[in-house]
């Protein structure tokens, strides 16, 4: 018997629970205890069956991430699996809440598989960089052919209870306890009522048409699903010849970048909440109030009823109340259509909804966010306001993306209960939320942002108090360079084809012709008395806004467009830089696009670098969530912390060094990589420390 399984009989049946908190990962603890576990109970003449179900919340999360790029140690997974599938006595998985990646390989290892309602199952792996790598490629497809395998595996999506069964994975779907399920399915193949049939000895045809299909469909993207196709190929020979073909490629993707990447992204949306408040007491957050009407408060408001929470929702301009309220019910009908609300829960998150110009309505809100414009004057208003209205213990948050939440919380006779909740557009859509702790930030109020960020299933990253906090000041940094490279000498069409190659949605000129170039405009010339005279301004989104070219909405910025769909970069635009190059005498020099990565990504590394010195953010794998959660940085790249230790410190300085000969006001290496480099320490290791605060 070991801590993490435990062997239980029931008559003739021996049965293996696995028991190991939290989440039953198969890492080698866990396989050795369950491998010895089957081999006990092989050996044990009395017994005529073996069904392995889960303790907890579910089954098992599947091999244990944690491992992942270390050297695999015995009994693998593929060592267990095949003591399942060539045992003599049947062998039965009765799985309930998950079984995900390696659990759901060791199920179909079995000669059996119940799932208890409310099952859900997968093979995520592909979401991890890899494939499914203890036979899920190969045994899959026996059970559901190849065209739905293939489907499942590279989309690496959740299965509910009922299409599990419809595809063959699970025999039958049960109601209560998953050992009870599993004894009875027992019983039942040795009655003869229900087959016990190991999965290996099963064939599956070849499928042409769904692989050449799939590859198209995947092809130019992420390496894991192509590699699991191939995978998924081999499943119609003979188990013995598929097996190791899986293997081979499962390893290869083992040591890719993309695989690092993925995992790192996995682990810094869940580590992220471990924060220095987290045992604070937590208040209790029954009511929300949001304060403005505007794109940010609808979605913010959209938020909390989402979660199931009431909220009054102020809208000060009493002919925009309507506006504000019609907009909510169209989020949340939104929210229908995606299979986020039920009917039953969408009446519930209606009636949840008051919308009101009278401030005074939020007299027993427990947490009030503020969402008005960005204007210092109007935002102290409104706080003094708050801190007259709202109860004693109320938490006011605002949703400033740039001002001074400490000048902010000044207003108030009660700074330790204000904070900074910065929502990323659409509110009730985008994950990251930025927490931003003020110096006077009580504990248990950053405490009880995180616990109500987690109700809304955001990923809450705790931020300090400076202009941008930790995002947008990295975004200012990303665009300045931007610019940069186009007035020296790259396409902004290079600029954005480069970054979209490196794995961002949009380039920053195609995203500033979406959001507006005269917005962006307005927002330079209201902080153009405070720029530094010393730091370079590249005058082109101003001049090809003059022309009066917004973007998309006038069908020209730096793009045409037609009918909502670009059609090529603007020769127009392409003539104002032109234009402004000659007037600043500079010679346009040859980019390639990995010049053009490498010195965005650069320019972020340096920024983030600064934050974390300064103690903005906590570790650097907050950054990374931070620009993998709100800002749309490619997942499989990890985050720029991330990928600075990929790149190597004395890599990262040496282009800062190089690219300061240029402009040495941009570009200065912060203290901090100095120090680390000296150390020989990596921003993985600082995470590793834990809290650096
Ligand atoms: C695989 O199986 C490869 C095989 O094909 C081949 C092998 C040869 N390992 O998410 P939560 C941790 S690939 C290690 O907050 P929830 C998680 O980090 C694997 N740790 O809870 C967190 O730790 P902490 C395929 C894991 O209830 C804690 O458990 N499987 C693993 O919201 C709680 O997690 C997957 O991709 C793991 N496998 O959601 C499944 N899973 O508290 C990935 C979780 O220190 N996992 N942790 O921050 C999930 O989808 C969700 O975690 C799950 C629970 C639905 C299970």
């Amino acid at each position: 018997m070991s801590d993490f399984v435990r062997i239980e009989r029931d008559g003739d049946i021996g049965l293996i629970c696995l028991t190991k908190p939290p989440v039953n990962a198969l890492g080698v603890a866990l396989r050795s205890a369950t491998y010895d576990a089957v081999q006990t109970l092989l050996a044990d003449d009395s017994v005529t069956a073996i069904v392995l179900y889960g303790e907890g919340r579910f089954f098992s999360a599947g091999a244990d991430i944690k491992d992942f790029g270390r050297a695999s140690e015995t009994p693998t997974l593929p060592d267990l699996l095949k003591a399942l599938n060539d045992s003599p006595k049947p062998t039965v998985a009765a799985m309930h809440g998950v079984a995900f990646g390696g659990a759901l390989e060791l199920a179909l290892s079995c000669h059996l598989r119940v799932g208890i309602h409310g099952l859900q199952v997968g093979l995520p792996e592909v979401k991890l960089g890899l494939l499914p790598g203890a036979g899920g490629s190969q045994r899959l497809p026996r059970l559901t052919g190849m065209a739905s395998a293939i489907e499942v595996i590279c989309s690496g999506r959740n299965i509910a209870d009922d299409e599990a069964l419809r595809l063959g994975i699970i025999a039958r779907l049960a109601d209560g306890p998953a050992r009870e399920a599993g004894i009875s399915a027992a019983r039942d193949i040795a009655a003869g009522a229900l087959s016990a049939t190991p999965t290996d000895g099963l064939n599956v045809a070849h499928d042409e048409q769904a692989l050449a299909a799939a590859r198209q469909k995947y092809s130019g993207k992420l390496n894991a699903p192509l590699k699991a196709i191939d995978a998924i190929e081999a499943a119609a020979l003979p188990i013995d010849e598929g097996l190791p073909i899986e293997r081979a490629l499962f390893m290869e993707l083992m040591e890719s970048d993309e695989r690092a990447g993925l995992v790192h992204s996995f682990f810094a949306e869940r580590a992220t909440a471990k924060i220095p408040e987290a045992k604070a007491e937590k208040r209790a957050i029954e009511r929300i109030g949001v304060v403005g009407g505007g794109t940010m408060g609808v979605g913010i408001a959209t938020a909390a009823l989402l979660a199931g929470l009431p909220v009054t929702l102020i809208e000060t301009a009493e002919m925009r109340i309507d506006a504000a309220r019609a907009n909510v019910e169209k989020n949340l009908a939104g929210a229908v259509k995606r299979g986020k609300l039920t009917k039953a829960t969408h009446s519930v998150a209606v009636a949840n909804l008051t919308a009101s110009a009278d401030i005074g309505a939020l007299a027993k809100a427990d947490l009030v966010i503020e969402a008005i414009f960005e204007d210092m004057e109007a935002k102290a208003g409104l706080f003094s306001d708050l801190d007259r209205i709202c109860r004693p213990g109320a938490i006011l948050a605002t949703n400033t993306s740039y001002l001074d939440v400490d000048a902010i919380a000044a207003t108030t006779a009660r700074p330790a209960d204000v904070i900074g909740m910065h929502f990323f557009s659409p509110a009730h859509i985008m994950r990251l939320l930025e927490v931003v702790v003020a110096s006077k930030t009580a504990p248990e109020v950053t405490a009880t942002a995180f616990d109500f960020a987690r109700k809304l299933r955001k990923i809450p990253v705790r931020a300090g108090v400076c202009d941008g906090f930790i995002g947008n000041r990295i975004l200012t940094r990303y665009r300045k360079q931007c610019e940069y490279l186009v007035l020296d000498g790259a396409g902004f069409d290079q600029v954005d084809r480069a970054l979209e190659t490196f794995g961002f949605a949009m380039g920053p000129f195609a995203v500033g012709d979406l959001a507006g170039l005269d917005i962006a405009k307005a927002t330079r010339d209201r902080k153009a008395a405070t720029r530094p005279p010393e730091e370079r301004y590249s005058r082109v989104a101003d001049l090809i806004c003059d022309q009066g070219w917004h973007g998309r909405k006038t069908n020209i910025g730096y793009y045409l467009y037609e009918g909502g769909k670009k059609t090529g970069p603007n020769p127009g635009a392409e003539d104002i830089v032109a234009a402004e190059r000659k007037a600043l005498g500079i010679t346009p020099k040859d980019f390639t696009d990995e010049d053009v990565v490498a010195r965005v990504l650069t320019a972020m590394i340096q920024e983030a670098a600064m934050i974390l010195e300064e103690g903005i953010a906590l570790r650097p794998v907050d950054i990374d969530a931070v620009q993998l959660f709100g800002y749309g940085f490619p997942r499989h790249r990890g985050g720029p912390m991330h990928m600075a230790d990929q790149i190597g410190l004395s890599e990262v300085i040496a282009r800062i060094e190089t690219y300061a000969a240029e402009d040495a006001y941009f570009w200065s290496v912060p203290p901090l990589l100095r120090q680390m480099q000296s150390a020989g320490q990596s921003f993985a290791a600082l995470n590793d420390k834990g809290i650096s605060t």
